[in-house]
């Protein structure tokens, strides 16, 4: 940790995130909270996400509150791979409900602490987790796709550069991934996500699943790609065939994105 982050944390607040998320995708919200109300814990974030995850408008520092940010493209400019319908619920309602909740829960646990029922935290402590992980994972999986077959900016296609390389590293081939990827989201249990992660140990991409919004994410990792395989994502268009929205979804992944995202993350 260098030390210019090492002082800014001893003038936050750093029990705001007491859960097990803070030491995953909980580490990456110090990127888009202000540094005094959301400190990331354990020290883990990297410099890919502080400079990535703030761009992306998912924290009014003036307000001190998650927002809900912005679509970066149409809701119908996915289609036909993602329907209209399908983004506009999923943007505008389901993801709406975990920046309220995340608020919520920052709220409230501040209140608890400050004097309430401690036997409450627990609960608060979940929400926080659950809520804020699912606004951090939408904030990403907005830009982590694009619509499809727009040039250098569109979605598809295959990756170039450093996370093209890792790829074929980690792989063996961009097809060996695709399978890989598509067999892991495929069999996340329920509802969840499957993740591309950048492995800050090993330095290795590894493919996890996800349960609900944050549970088996593994600590200190950085998201390159998510999928997420919950119904409200595709149940619309493709009712029960998951494996016909994760062969679609392919065709609107937003490779520049996720390549600045391991460029910085690989730094
Ligand atoms: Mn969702």
């Amino acid at each position: 940790m260098q030390v210019h982050y090492r002082c800014r944390m001893e003038h936050t607040r750093r029990d705001l995130l007491s859960s097990s998320v803070a030491l995953g995708l909980g580490a990456l919200a110090i990127s888009s909270a202000h540094a005094q109300s959301v400190p990331n814990p354990v020290g883990t974030a990297s410099s890919a996400n502080k400079e990535i995850l703030p761009s992306l408008k998912a924290y009014d520092e003036d307000k001190g509150q998650y927002v809900l940010p912005p679509l970066p493209y149409k809701p119908e400019e996915l289609e036909p791979h993602i329907d209209k319908a399908t983004m506009e619920l999923h943007h505008g309602k389901h993801h709406a409900a975990y920046v309220a909740g995340a608020n919520k829960a920052v709220t409230e646990l501040w209140h608890i602490r400050d004097g309430g029922d401690a036997a409450l935290i627990k609960h608060w402590a979940r929400e926080l987790s659950f809520h804020l992980s699912g606004h951090i994972n939408h904030t990403l999986l907005w830009n982590m796709m694009a619509p499809a077959g727009k040039g250098g900016l569109g979605g598809g296609g295959q990756p170039s550069g450093k996370l093209a390389d890792a790829i074929t590293r980690d792989f063996s081939s961009f097809d060996k991934f695709v399978a890989h990827f598509k067999t892991n989201a495929q069999q996340v249990d329920g509802s969840g996500w499957g993740w591309l992660i950048f492995d800050t140990i090993s330095k290795r991409l590894l493919l996890i699943q996800m349960e609900k919004q944050e549970d088996r994410f593994i600590p200190g990792s950085i998201p390159i790609l998510g999928i997420d395989v919950w119904e409200h994502a595709y149940y619309l268009k493709y009712q029960n065939k998951r494996p016909d929205y994760i062969t679609a979804f392919m065709n609107v992944i937003n490779w520049k994105f996720c390549e600045q995202l391991y460029e910085a993350a690989a730094k």
